[in-house]
């Protein structure tokens, strides 16, 4: 379902000088002993973000998924690019979430940052539909604008193509622009960047799903060691009241 997406953005970081990065032992594929599910994931640095991960689940038409999150620079302070789309074939249901996942909730910090994914969520309205969070917080590490969709067959095949063309094209926009002072100590983006590891690692609904594939012991150690590897380095702190 999701093919065309990966492929756009592997071209995408190819043109973008992207590199590939080690992944842990054992971790960049895994076969499922009890379906024919298949989980595989790629790791790569470019210019001005040190980490970007990609993870296409495939398990049929029970699911397919396409998750990716960008880690810029410790240098530059822009939000990280966040992408979880989910197809559940035999129900024909679409989970699609789409966002620049702010450091900071400040209204100086999100005004400087998030405009231009504020005017996608306009121009998408049907895959922007105030949908109710279930297991995150909607004010941690998520915008205001974020493009979040419980859909079917008509959004992952209408609207969400486009969306996703557009979405990377603006985060590549946000990218480029000059890095200017938002209020956000340089030594404080490693620390944030980390708490965002810590939180998703205790948040993220993927773990029950990863389990009943392939296992607890691949499916820990994929979430500590692969998805989530900074979030050792702190306690969970909010993100809420930083400066
Ligand atoms: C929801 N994401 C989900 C769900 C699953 C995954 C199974 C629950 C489905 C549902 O609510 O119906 C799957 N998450 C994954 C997988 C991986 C993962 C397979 O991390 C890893 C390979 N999630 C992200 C990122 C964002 C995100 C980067 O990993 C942000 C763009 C968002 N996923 C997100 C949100 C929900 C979700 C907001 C709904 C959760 C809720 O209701 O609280």
């Amino acid at each position: 379902m999701f093919d065309s997406f990966l492929e756009e953005l592997h071209t995408q970081l190819h043109s973008r000088g992207a590199e590939a990065l080690p992944i842990p032992e054992g971790l960049a594929e895994c076969h499922s002993t009890r379906s024919s599910s298949v989980i595989r994931s790629w790791l790569w640095t470019l210019p001005g973000i040190r980490r970007w991960r990609v993870t296409r689940l495939d398990a049929g038409e029970s699911l397919q998924v396409l998750n990716s999150v960008a880690y810029p620079d410790y240098s530059r302070d822009q939000p990280l690019l966040g992408i979880d789309l989910l197809w559940f074939g035999s129900r024909q249901k679409l989970v699609a979430v789409l966002d620049f996942q702010p450091l900071l909730q400040t209204p100086a910090y999100l005004a400087h940052h998030l405009d231009e994914l504020r005017l996608l969520h306009k121009q998408f309205p049907d895959l922007s539909g105030e949908e109710t969070m279930r297991s995150y917080d909607p004010h941690q590490y998520f915008s205001p604008w974020l493009l979040f969709c419980r859909g079917g067959a008509e959004q992952a095949h209408g609207s969400l193509p486009v969306a996703f063309s557009a979405f990377l094209d603006r985060y590549w926009a946000l990218h480029d622009r000059p890095q200017i002072a938002t209020g956000i100590e340089p030594l404080d983006v490693p620390l944030l960047q980390s708490n965002y590891d810590a939180y998703s690692a205790e948040r993220d609904p993927a773990h029950g799903l990863f389990t009943s594939h392939f296992g607890k012991t691949w499916s820990d150690r994929f979430l500590h060691e692969f998805l989530f590897p900074g979030h050792e380095k702190v306690p969970v702190l909010t993100n809420e009241s930083s400066p």
